[in-house]
């Protein structure tokens, strides 16, 4: 196969590892801390994990290995939406558990959770490894979004395993996958079936985060890759002079990735969803804020300017939030089939007319047919509206130029405004990790390996002090019980883990906060440029800025 000159240095590239893991797995010692408890929902979460909650954190330190030495059988899967770095958790899994013995092995279940679930999967060895290392994407095996809930799939996960003799598994996901690995970890302890399930947080979303997880990983390739689009279309729209630029980028419900690409580029405007949430700002609010930048501008001669839009900020809009939870339930478990089967698009909307409240069909009978449409896409297997495919950017852009022809008949608008639509999110999801994707995952994964050694189970891999260099990280395992809280999904209560949102009184929030009002008004556009994975250390080892500012730096 050939490779580009990039991927052919990056396959060259050694990852740095914590500090306490440098020494050699027979130097890893555990230190186990305080017991945990469950974030909310204490005795709800403690009743359906009772094997699994409450377990102690963990930290690792320099000192001899006092795991036993049995032999590893341990299967990976990747979970979810892709995000840089998936393949060095892998690599630094499969390093630990060869240094730790070359008998060890090594399955990678194929297409996400089915894989195990079927009995899909492939063998590495260091050829097949070695292909992979510090390259983006999630080919090496592929990934998937299906949930292991039923009996049956638990009973086919328990066979696959009893199958390979598999000792232990690891669910590289984000919130709702290592949910599943918290849930799989109950199943097999209860079963006594002798499989360890350990996660590992990833998603570019940035919403799994908490206490103990200070980031999850691809945040920062996928924020960079963004800002980086960002930064260039900004230095064209002040180059030209004649667009508005409305720039959804991904992240689901919650806006970090809106909010970061919003510190690294300054643009006019930047959605937050959280605090649309906050005060109850309406669409017709919202368009006003957006217009009266476009307003201000406009009368200064800069008939230009950049928004950006976080692709969850429809679920945020008070009156757009009941209508979401008001189709969810419509749409709940068999009921979406009957809708499906509605031959025609009238017959659909007599349907949704009867089943909404009388204030949701106003909010919905307002809206472009595409956006209506859009609303009722399947769900995906956890319940979720597939926010990216809802073309919120269209909709912001229509509903202010409607603002600015209100505003042009009353004569308060004499400029003019023309749009240009975008959506980022696709293109960061396999990008080259950055160094801190890189060596971020690849400790992620060695330190999984870890866990499975000392015999924990129902475990998310932590690495943290991350603002830091390397070598300073601190190694570890939180129990995933500690993550979860009670929440309505697909019409039922089910523990999941709690997301993460934007804290407005978070000093990422409100740096953006102090700023915003002279980026809206001014032209203050900054460019990050590329990712840069060789030179200077202030180039290529650059954290997030919302990890920097949540850290004080
Ligand atoms: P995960 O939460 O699984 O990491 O997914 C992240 C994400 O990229 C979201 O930002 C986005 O809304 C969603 O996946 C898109 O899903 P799909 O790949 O199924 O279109």
């Amino acid at each position: 196969m050939e490779i580009s000159p990039l991927q052919k240095e990056r396959l060259k590239y050694e990852p740095k590892l914590p500090g306490m893991l440098r020494h050699g797995v027979s130097e890893i010692s555990v230190q186990e801390g305080e017991a945990t408890q469950s974030v909310a929902d204490q005795e709800k979460i403690k009743a359906l994990f009772p094997n699994t909650y409450g377990k102690k954190e963990i930290t690792f330190v320099k000192g001899a290995n006092t795991s036993s030495a049995k032999k590893q059988v341990v299967g990976v899967i990747l979970s979810g939406g892709q995000a840089p770095g998936g393949h060095n958790v892998i690599s630094g899994l499969y390093d630990a558990l060869k240094a730790a013995s070359r008998d060890n092995v090594l399955i990678g279940f194929k297409g996400g959770p089915s894989g195990l679930v079927n009995d899909e999967y492939v063998e590495f060895d260091d050829a097949f490894i070695d292909a992979y290392r510090n390259t983006g994407g999630f080919d090496i095996i592929g990934s998937g979004r299906t949930k292991i809930e039923t009996e049956e799939q638990f009973k086919a996960a328990e066979a696959t395993a009893k199958k390979h003799g598999l000792t232990a598994v690891v669910i590289i996901g984000g919130d709702d996958s290592n949910t599943n690995a918290a849930v799989l970890a109950e199943y097999f302890a209860a079963h006594k079936s002798g499989v360890q399930v350990i996660g590992c947080p990833k998603t570019i979303d940035g919403d799994l985060k908490n206490d103990d997880i200070e980031c999850s990983f691809g945040f920062d390739t996928a924020t960079k890759t963004y800002s980086e689009l960002i930064g260039n279309i900004e230095r064209d729209a002040n180059s030209a002079k004649k667009y508005w630029h409305f720039i959804k980028v991904m992240g689901r419900s919650a806006s970090h990735v809106a909010l970061e690409c919003a510190l690294e580029t300054q643009p006019n405007i930047c959605l937050i969803g959280e605090e649309v949430a906050a005060k109850k700002m309406s669409l017709s609010q919202i368009a006003d804020y957006i217009a009266d930048s476009v307003a201000t501008r406009a009368e200064k001669g800069m008939n230009f300017g950049v928004a950006i839009i976080p692709e969850g900020i429809v679920e945020f809009v008070p009156e757009f939030g009941t209508l979401i939870a008001e189709i969810n339930e419509l749409l709940a478990g068999e009921k979406a089939k009957a809708f499906n089967e509605l031959p025609s698009w009238n017959e659909k909307y007599e349907f949704i007319r009867k089943g909404l409240t009388g204030k949701s069909f106003k909010v919905f009978e307002i809206l472009p047919e595409g956006i209506q449409k859009q609303l009722f896409l399947e769900r995906d297997p956890h319940g979720n509206v597939q926010v990216s495919l809802i073309e919120s950017e269209k909709l912001f852009a229509e509903l202010v130029a409607n603002k600015l022809e209100e505003r042009r008949k009353a004569g308060t608008y004499h400029g003019s405004f023309k749009t240009q639509h975008h959506f980022f999110g696709y293109e960061g999801r396999c990008a080259f990790p950055s160094n801190f994707d890189a060596d971020y995952c690849y400790s992620l994964g060695y330190n999984a390996f870890m866990l499975i050694q000392y015999g924990y189970t129902g475990y998310l891999s932590k690495i943290s002090n991350l603002s830091k260099p390397a070598d300073q990280w601190v190694a570890g395992g939180m129990p995933i019980t500690k993550m979860m809280n009670m929440e309505r999904r697909n019409g039922e209560d089910k523990p999941v883990i709690r997301k993460a949102l934007v804290e407005l009184d978070g000093k990422p929030f409100r740096y953006f906060e102090a700023h915003r009002a002279e980026w809206a008004s001014e032209t203050c556009y900054t460019y990050p440029g590329a990712i840069q994975y060789y030179g200077p250390s202030d180039v290529c080892d650059l954290t997030t800025k919302t990890l920097a500012l949540e850290k004080g730096e």
